[in-house]
């Protein structure tokens, strides 16, 4: 039997180790129980599983070392996620896990590639946080994908300073090429961390800021949506350019296909989401 700081010097992004029947050790969770043998805790501290973990396309923590570039994929096919200006690990602000991404706003985004973007008309949640510092930037980008222009196929979170001033507007060019699909109430308050997130449940199409879904759209069965056209891309630089890049922090990013995670009101997070 291995010593516990060797067994967990192997830690790797799933599983769940014991140790001569007395702890047990969930990776991602980052905690060890103790108990009788058992194959499973007495209770479950953290009540921190995901059962549609199957499901994570995308789950970026955003921790590691202060300036890091090397962005990790926490989901359960991991992909490689590549910074491009200076789009970096930042332990400046953190929701979770004591760092996040940061954006400087001019040109700075976050790249990947997969065809688990492509919900096609399948259900999907994107949910994160982020930290905003405020800007003249007409339409920071969260989360998008990247046609080229405002084209077939193209969609987009982003903040919106032109029609919508500090509002999150959701944007398909299959939806409508002049109009958003959905649009939050809630000035968006800078410089703190807000949650938001984009539910595809069927024909409804809803937003969240901080837990409060603020719109809800009916949207054809047959509306499509493929994040990976032909990448996606977090943090900006989508077709708007300059235009969309986002100033800021983002952390805890998850992207689940095939389910609709929130459909009526919700508390947001208090712990990242699980690994497992
Ligand atoms: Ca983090």
């Amino acid at each position: 039997m291995s010593t516990l700081d060797e067994r967990l010097a192997q830690r790797t992004s799933l599983g769940t180790w014991t140790f001569d029947n007395r702890f047990s050790y969930r990776a991602g969770l980052g905690r060890i129980y103790g108990y009788d043998g058992s194959s499973e805790p007495p209770t479950d501290p953290g009540g921190a599983t995901d059962p549609s973990f199957n499901n994570v396309s995308l789950l970026l923590h955003g921790d590691g070392a202060n300036g890091s570039t090397t962005i990790v994929d926490s989901s359960p096919s991991p992909k490689t996620v590549t910074a491009f200006g200076n789009a970096q690990i930042s332990t400046a602000q953190s929701k979770f896990g004591g760092a996040s991404i940061v954006f400087d706003g001019n040109g700075d985004l976050v790249q990947t590639t997969s065809t688990d973007f492509n919900f096609s008309t399948d259900n999907f949640t994107l949910e994160g946080w982020f930290y905003y510092l405020g800007s003249s930037i007409l339409y920071p980008a969260i989360i998008a994908n990247n046609p080229g222009g405002y084209t077939t196929g193209a969609a987009v979170l982003h903040i919106d300073h032109a029609s919508y001033p500090d509002k999150l507007s959701f944007w398909a060019f299959d939806y409508s090429n002049s109009a958003p699909i959905g649009v939050t109430t809630t000035t968006i308050v800078y410089d703190q961390w807000n949650h938001f997130a984009v539910v595809r449940s069927g024909t409804a199409l809803r937003l969240a800021y901080n837990g409060q879904i603020e719109a809800t759209t009916t949207i054809s069965a047959s509306l499509q949506f493929n994040f990976n056209l032909p990448s996606l891309r977090i943090g900006g630089g989508t077709w708007n350019g300059a235009n969309g890049d986002f100033p800021g922090y983002l952390d805890d990013l998850r992207i689940t296909k095939g389910i609709a995670r929130y459909t009526t009101n919700f508390t947001p997070p208090t712990a990242p989401f699980p690994d497992i």
